[in-house]
């Protein structure tokens, strides 16, 4: 099997939701300089190039080994000249000197840095480049910036929310949030999506569904949940979006990045939290609990196959199923709906969706693209 490349690489589509991608990632040495690239065209703006080195990226994270030779590539989808230069130049030296100079260009770290802390884009990061500002020691003594709520709770929890959160992590935060739900009402739905659904050891965040099978109902539950988190003691912070969910205004044709359902990001208190090895701050200043991010989204129990889909991701199989949806079948799919030109076509679970779509059943562990 391991010859016979031209076979096993002919096939691989340009869709990442017709391959299957789990978190072993065998070209790790390109994909980790695309990353650094599509960054940087990110921090300027440049989305083109940037989702052109994201698409390649997310291609390679499919292969079944690593691609070793440039005849390889020449059967693959998603390589542009770029992308392909990148690769034969590391094939070479090991390395891409392009990466290379980002990688220390004042500009890329002083942007990569400050996009590190939530609530921070690309935007704000270069309304503060521009100031000269180069440090987080810089933006908080200068008196002049004004940081929002979400941006002072990034700067206040810094230290634990950039730290990874591990799965045994995920599963405490699991029966926390399903404690509160279910003392609102015993009916209640939990669901975990987002990289730890895909099976992912550590992510930045968790990422839960929470509703309820009575209709309309699901939109009172968050705050109520909300509300029992804050009483436990344990709400660090809380973004709330109320739903401005209207059927009547579907499809929505215009791609938006949030979808309209009530939702929440927010930073709890996860107590008895403790860091192996023991040098970060949980353990180091002598806490027992860490800040973590956790998001909550709360659809209508008849749209529960769309969001759980849409929340599962990865961001770049999102991206092609959309994109899939649209060139080949002629459908609008979004995190709400899947529209058939002129008619909804409804989905009880993520395999009705698929169907629809003429696509084979993708699992979510095999979603990491
Ligand atoms: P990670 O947290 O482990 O790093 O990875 P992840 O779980 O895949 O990423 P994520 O940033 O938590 O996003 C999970 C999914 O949530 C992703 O497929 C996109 C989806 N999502 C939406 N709308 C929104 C939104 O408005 N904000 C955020 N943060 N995520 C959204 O569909
Ligand atoms: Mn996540
Ligand atoms: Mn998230």
């Amino acid at each position: 099997a391991e010859g016979s490349t031209h076979t096993l690489m002919a096939t691989v589509s340009q869709y990442a939701c017709q391959r299957r991608t789990t978190t072993e990632n065998n070209n790790k040495i390109f994909t980790d300089a695309f990353e650094v690239l599509a960054e940087s065209y990110e921090f300027n703006e440049i989305e083109g190039r940037c989702l052109a080195f994201r698409r390649a990226a997310s291609m390679l994270k499919s292969l079944p080994r690593a691609v070793r030779c440039l005849g390889e590539m020449q059967d693959l989808p998603c390589l542009g000249e770029h992308t392909k230069a990148v690769m034969e130049e590391i094939l070479q030296c090991g390395c891409s000197f392009e990466v290379k100079k980002l990688l220390s260009d004042e500009r890329y770290q002083t942007f990569k840095l400050f996009t590190s802390v939530f609530g921070v884009g690309p935007k704000t990061a270069d309304k503060w480049h521009r100031r000269g500002l180069r440090s987080f020691s810089d933006i908080l003594a200068d008196r002049s910036i004004h940081l929002n709520r979400m941006q002072q709770s990034g700067f206040l929890h810094y230290g634990d929310i950039s730290r990874a959160v591990s799965k045994a992590e995920a599963r405490s935060l699991r029966n926390i949030i399903d404690g509160a739900a279910r003392a609102i009402t015993p009916a209640a739905i939990l669901a975990l999506t987002g990289g730890f659904s895909r099976g992912k050891e550590f992510g930045h965040d968790v990422d839960f569904i929470v509703t309820t099978p009575e209709l309309g109902r699901e939109e009172s539950l968050l705050p109520e949940v909300i509300d029992g988190l804050k009483k436990q003691g344990i709400l660090l912070y809380c973004d709330y979006h109320a739903s401005t969910f209207d059927v009547a205004k579907l499809p929505i044709r215009r791609f938006e990045a949030m979808d309209h359902f009530a939702k929440c990001f927010l930073i709890l208190r996860l107590e008895g939290s403790r860091v192996e090895g023991g040098l970060n701050s949980a353990e180091g200043d002598g806490r027992g609990w860490r800040a973590v991010r956790v998001d909550l989204v709360s659809p209508p129990m008849d749209h529960y196959a769309f969001a759980l889909l849409g929340w599962t991701g990865s961001r770049q199989f999102e991206r092609d199923l959309r994109r899939f949806a649209g060139a080949k079948r002629g459908m609008l799919l979004d995190n709400h709906a899947l529209y058939d030109k002129t008619k909804f076509l409804a989905a009880e679970t993520e395999k009705d969706i698929f169907a629809h779509l003429g696509l084979e059943y993708i699992e979510p562990w095999q979603r990491n693209a």
